[in-house]
């Protein structure tokens, strides 16, 4: 398991954070998800055989937010 900090633009309330949660949080490879709207960042777990972190990236620009 890898642990990365993914900065997120975009998110403006609860909602936002709640989506990108459930987003990331869907994906296979993806262990945990923590989203914080005041860090403006992600902190996810997950399984570098299984999933990237460009695709961790392209998941939340899909849901409408820029991610780095
Ligand atoms: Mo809040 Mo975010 O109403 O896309 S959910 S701004």
């Amino acid at each position: 398991m890898e642990n990365t900090e993914i900065s997120i633009g975009g998110m403006s309330c609860q909602g936002c954070v709640k989506n990108i949660t459930g987003v990331l949080s869907a994906l296979s490879g993806v262990a945990t998800a923590e989203v914080s709207l005041e860090k403006a960042a992600a902190t996810v777990a997950f399984d570098p055989q299984a999933i990237s972190r460009a695709e961790l990236l392209a998941a939340i620009e899909d849901a409408g937010f820029d991610a780095e």
